[in-house]
């Protein structure tokens, strides 16, 4: 009899044992998805859990290690974790890309933070897991959020005057003074220490948001704040967000209480302590991997200032990761980030062959600080990618040479088209660099595709350096 039972006991034990470690193996990855707002975040998350659903297999990651050696045994949208935060929407993405009929377009580009839970679940090659638990599953936490967010982390640890020094000067300077006129009239009439005149106040929150707003939209400036005057959704009109830079010049050591200056300094503080502080307790000290996307082509479009502030702000906010001063962002992000992928997205806007010169220039405008991260153990990585191919590739021989094209229907536009994009430079330029002409990218409508399949530009490298070494 106690022969038995212990056999029985031994077998439940190992029921359970195994049950446990099953449970064990499964692992959670957090993946934040960052970028300026048109960077492409939504097309990236979309193409993402596409391939890894319905277009799961060897021929289409070859370079993503679970599908090539045919571990992948399949992978779902699940029910995420967090329930105040809004799902991405994938049905509504696909549904504009992959239409029933009519012609595909890009999804729509949605403005707030959101997030999806995909469970992959995967055949492990070796050691304890293989022996114990033949299959295990993922749970991949992918958050996708404004990047012109990320953008006031610098603002956690500055003073209202600190900001003020920063931002002010920039307003007189190209391309901010093209369109900073009314706003500095308007501040210049501010009497700062005089009592409090809320409408004042309102009047010129609401021209330094107009021509925060125009700025985004006409010049793609990176350095953009308070960058939920971008994107306020709720807080629209919500006097935290009624805030702007004066000249510190004008500043006194004693503030008179309830002057006007009083007030914009209370509002700061409190749009620090009660909208970027919560921002990133909740939702960004978790993460533990992050790709940032970078349209470095629309940035070169734009020209020299806006290609350098973009490199500027990159380096400040790595400068945030690695060794922040207060060793507070330490304490954020270091325990978790263990690595960050840059990626220079919208590739196929251009030819394959230039691709390297895309990825060696991003890694040119991230150089600075990227030596920090890595010093401090954080990897590092930039590439060219793109999630979703809209061109193909066309080579024209014109006059006896061979010239790579790339074909496609520009954005907005009716016709088909056979293009030579020109090359990008393979290092940050400076002024006297600069082609005299400048750049002109193309941008271009998603490829129709009659099989309901996505195309990309290494994806595949992309999952593999983000989530190969959880999958093994
Ligand atoms: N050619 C190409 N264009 C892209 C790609 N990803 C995004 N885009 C373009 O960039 C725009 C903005 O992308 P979206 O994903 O909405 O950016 P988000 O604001 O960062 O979410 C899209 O409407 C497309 O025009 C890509 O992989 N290839
Ligand atoms: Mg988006």
């Amino acid at each position: 009899m106690s022969q038995s039972f212990a056999k029985k006991t031994f077998k439940t034990f190992k029921g359970k044992a195994q049950k446990a470690l099953h449970r064990s193996l499964d692992q959670h990855v957090k993946l934040a998805v960052t970028g300026l707002s048109g960077s492409g975040k939504t097309a990236f998350i979309s193409a993402l859990v596409k391939h890894l659903t319905s277009q799961a297999n060897d021929n289409n990651l070859p370079f993503f290690d679970v599908m090539r050696e045919h571990r992948h045994i399949a992978t779902k949208i699940v029910p995420q974790e967090a329930l105040n935060v809004p799902t991405f929407d994938y049905n509504r993405a696909m549904s504009a890309l992959l239409p029933m009929e009519g012609d595909p377009a890009w999804p729509a580009s949605t403005e707030r933070i959101n997030t999806l839970r995909l469970a992959i679940k995967y055949q492990s090659n070796a050691g304890l897991r293989g022996h114990f638990s033949p299959q295990s599953t993922l749970y991949l936490d992918i958050i996708d959020y404004p990047g012109e967010w990320l953008l006031d982390l610098p603002m956690l640890e500055q003073s209202y005057t600190a900001w003020c020094e920063q931002q002010y000067p920039l307003l007189n300077q190209s391309p901010r003074s093209a369109t900073s006129g009314d706003f500095l009239h308007a501040v210049e009439q501010l009497d700062l220490h005089a009592p409090v005149d809320e409408s004042e106040l309102a009047n010129i929150a609401q021209l330094y948001q107009r021509m925060l707003v125009g700025l985004k939209k006409d010049t793609k400036l990176a350095m953009l704040q308070p960058g939920r005057m971008l994107m306020p959704g709720d807080l629209q009109g919500a006097p935290l967000l009624l805030f702007f830079p004066i000249n510190p010049e004008k500043m006194k050591d004693d503030v008179v209480a309830g002057s006007n200056l009083a007030h914009l300094i209370k509002r700061f503080n409190a749009y620090v302590k009660e909208v970027v502080k919560p921002f990133y307790n909740e939702h960004f000290r978790h993460f533990d991997r992050q790709i940032v996307l970078v349209d470095v082509l629309s940035a070169l479009n734009e020209g020299h200032e806006t290609l350098h502030e973009q490199s500027r702000v990159i380096n400040q906010l790595l400068a945030h990761f690695s060794y922040g001063e207060s060793g507070f962002f330490k304490r954020l992000f270091k325990p978790n980030i263990d690595k960050i992928l840059f990626a220079a997205n919208k590739s196929d806007h251009i030819s394959a062959k230039h691709h390297k010169a895309l990825a060696l220039l991003l890694d040119s405008l991230v150089k600075e600080q990227s030596n920090h991260l890595k010093f401090d153990g954080v990897q590092i990585e930039t590439m060219a990618m793109s999630s979703i191919t809209a061109t193909q590739p066309r080579q024209v021989v014109d006059e006896g040479q061979t010239l790579d094209c790339v074909y496609g229907k520009p954005l907005n536009e009716h016709e088909w088209l056979t293009y030579l994009p020109p090359e990008p430079p393979s290092r940050m330029l400076n002024k006297s660099e600069w082609p005299a002409q400048g750049f002109e990218f193309l941008s271009f409508s998603p490829m129709p595709s009659p099989d309901k399949q996505l195309k990309h530009i290494r994806l595949d490298h992309v999952m593999q350096y983000l989530l190969g070494d959880k999958l093994t």
